[in-house]
Parts: C-alpha cells; sequence; structure tokens
C-alpha cells in the first residue's frame, strides 16, 4: 500500500491536492493521477488549468530529477504513463469545441526521438482550438513525413523533437521539403524543449513553437494570413 492510497483526494483543498498530484505523477501513480483530474474536473476547474498546473508543472518536476540523475528511465516512464493517464481525460474535454475544422495539420516526432507527452499536448490543444490533427507518432524518418504530408495535404507540418541529438534531424526534412520543392506548399512549426527561435530560423521553419498554447496562437496567425492573401488566380 502506498501512502497515497491512504490519503483521500477528495478531503484535500485544491493547493494540497494539485501538490499531492505532482508527487503521484512524480511516483508513477496513474490511478491517482487520474483520480485527481476528476476531482479538480468536478470542483469546476478548467481542463486547461488541469493540465497546465496539475500535469504540465508535475512533469517539469520530474525532468529536473531525470536531469540531476535522482530518477532514472524506468521511472520516468511510470511517470509518462500516469500523465498520460491524465491526459486521457482532458483530451475530449479540450477538444470539445464543435467548430469547424480551421486547418489541418500533420504532426509528429522525429527519427531516433521516442519522446511524446508534448507532441501529443500540442496535438490535444490544436484540436481543442478547432484544427484536424494527423498524429504520425515517434521516430519518424523523412519518408513518414513525406507520405503524411501527400496523403492529408494539411496546412502545417509539426515537428517535435527533445534531444540535442534529433533536432538536426528537423533540417534533414525540411531540406528534402526543399529539394522536392514541396516547401512553400507548408506552413513549419517547430517545437521541442531544447529548440529556440534561432535554431528554428536556422533551419529554415516557419516559426519555433514554445509551449502548446503558443502553436495554437501561432497556427492561427498563419491560417489567418493565409486565408486573407489575396488570390494569385488572376490577379
Ligand atoms: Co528523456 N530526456 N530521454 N525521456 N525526458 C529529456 C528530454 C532530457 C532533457 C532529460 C534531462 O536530462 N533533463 C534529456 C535530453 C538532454 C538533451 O538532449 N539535451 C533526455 C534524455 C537524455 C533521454 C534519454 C537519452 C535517456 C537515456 O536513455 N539515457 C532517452 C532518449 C530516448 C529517445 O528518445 N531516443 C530518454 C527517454 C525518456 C523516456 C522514454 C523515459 C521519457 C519519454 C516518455 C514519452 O515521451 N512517452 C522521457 C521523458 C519523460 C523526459 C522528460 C523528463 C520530460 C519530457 C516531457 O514529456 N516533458 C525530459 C526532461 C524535460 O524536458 N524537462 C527528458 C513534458 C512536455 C509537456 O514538455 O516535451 O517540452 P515538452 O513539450 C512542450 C514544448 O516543448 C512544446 O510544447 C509542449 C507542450 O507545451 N513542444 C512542441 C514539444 N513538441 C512540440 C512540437 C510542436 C510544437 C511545440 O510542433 C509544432
Amino acid at each position: 500500500m502506498t501512502d497515497s492510497d491512504e490519503l483521500d483526494l477528495n478531503a484535500l483543498g485544491d493547493a494540497e491536492l494539485v501538490a499531492q498530484m505532482h508527487d503521484d505523477l512524480y511516483d508513477g501513480l496513474k490511478e491517482e493521477v487520474e483520480d485527481g483530474v476528476n476531482i479538480l474536473l468536478a470542483r469546476g476547474w478548467q481542463p486547461y488549468r488541469v493540465l497546465t498546473e496539475a500535469l504540465v508543472e508535475g512533469m517539469r518536476i520530474v525532468g529536473i530529477d531525470f536531469r540531476d540523475g535522482i530518477l532514472f528511465v524506468p521511472e520516468v516512464l511510470l511517470s509518462a504513463g500516469a500523465m498520460k493517464g491524465g491526459m486521457v481525460i482532458l483530451r475530449p474535454l479540450l477538444a470539445e469545441t464543435g467548430a469547424p475544422s480551421v486547418g489541418k495539420m500533420v504532426i509528429g516526432t522525429v527519427k531516433g526521438d521516442i519522446h511524446d507527452i508534448g507532441k501529443n499536448l500540442v496535438s490535444m490543444m490544436m484540436e481543442g482550438a478547432g484544427f484536424e490533427v494527423i498524429d504520425i507518432g515517434i521516430n519518424n524518418p523523412v519518408e513518414n513525413f513525406l507520405a503524411a504530408l501527400e496523403e492529408h495535404k494539411p496546412d502545417i507540418l509539426g515537428m517535435s523533437a527533445l534531444l540535442t541529438t534529433t533536432m538536426p534531424y528537423m533540417k534533414t526534412v525540411i531540406e528534402t521539403l526543399q529539394e522536392k520543392g514541396l516547401r512553400d506548399d507548408y506552413f513549419v512549426l517547430v517545437g521541442g524543449a531544447p529548440l529556440s527561435e534561432e535554431f528554428s530560423r536556422a533551419i529554415g521553419a516557419d516559426a519555433y513553437c514554445r509551449d502548446a498554447a503558443v502553436t495554437v496562437e501561432t497556427a492561427k496567425e498563419l491560417m489567418h494570413r493565409k486565408h486573407n492573401q489575396p488570390s494569385e488566380v488572376g490577379s
């Protein structure tokens, strides 16, 4: 039995419950994290607030101890599983806009990289903002991106990388698009913890997205620009 089993999460105030959820996420306790998410929602918290304050913040703490060698891969995998459990509950709520699609995005994590929590979050938030999202998963070689672009003809290509060793692969994808004369057919948005504005510019992406909220804002802005461009036909 864990400490958390003995706790009645319902009896905790909001701040204590969120702190407990950070602990539960750290300990990889998926059911407890799911219970916490449901309790906060039942208390009237907006899904986005639950996501950012309880889950993303909890994962940030995990990241610090992973970096410092206090947590190791198996533990962090459990934390990631607990986070995903919470995200499964929030996903339909965040996507519940009923709005017509404002644009389409293909998104994937690049080759050599299996981190997908941030990408999944971006997908959820984009869906919530009315975008149609085709998520091609993790560890994608350029061929996968090309095939998805060809099949789905999106407005936006999103790429995620969490490792300094995999982020250069984004350049490979963009260069391949250039070689094939396809680069200008899509807006290319890139994101992931080790990236920066400067890196994004250097590889020829349209924008670096610091987080999911910025991705939504940027995507909306780009779609707005696209739709307000004067038509080339007959002009
Ligand atoms: Co990894 N890992 N990991 N890991 N891992 C990091 C990234 C690391 C920074 C940890 C550390 O040392 N502090 C470090 C990278 C160091 C570096 O390269 N500079 C690292 C390492 C070293 C590794 C391994 C090499 C460890 C090993 O095996 N020795 C290994 C590599 C595996 C591989 O990919 N080949 C590895 C493995 C793993 C796990 C499998 C255990 C697990 C991943 C589970 C999963 O994703 N399913 C894992 C995790 C969980 C992390 C940390 C702790 C958390 C990442 C995360 O989910 N963050 C991470 C530490 C950290 O980043 N603080 C770490 C929460 C998420 C919400 O944030 O992903 O940044 P983030 O996404 C944000 C933004 O970046 C942005 O929006 C998101 C939402 O706001 N964004 C986008 C992301 N993608 C976007 C795409 C867009 C737009 C915005 O497109 C348009």
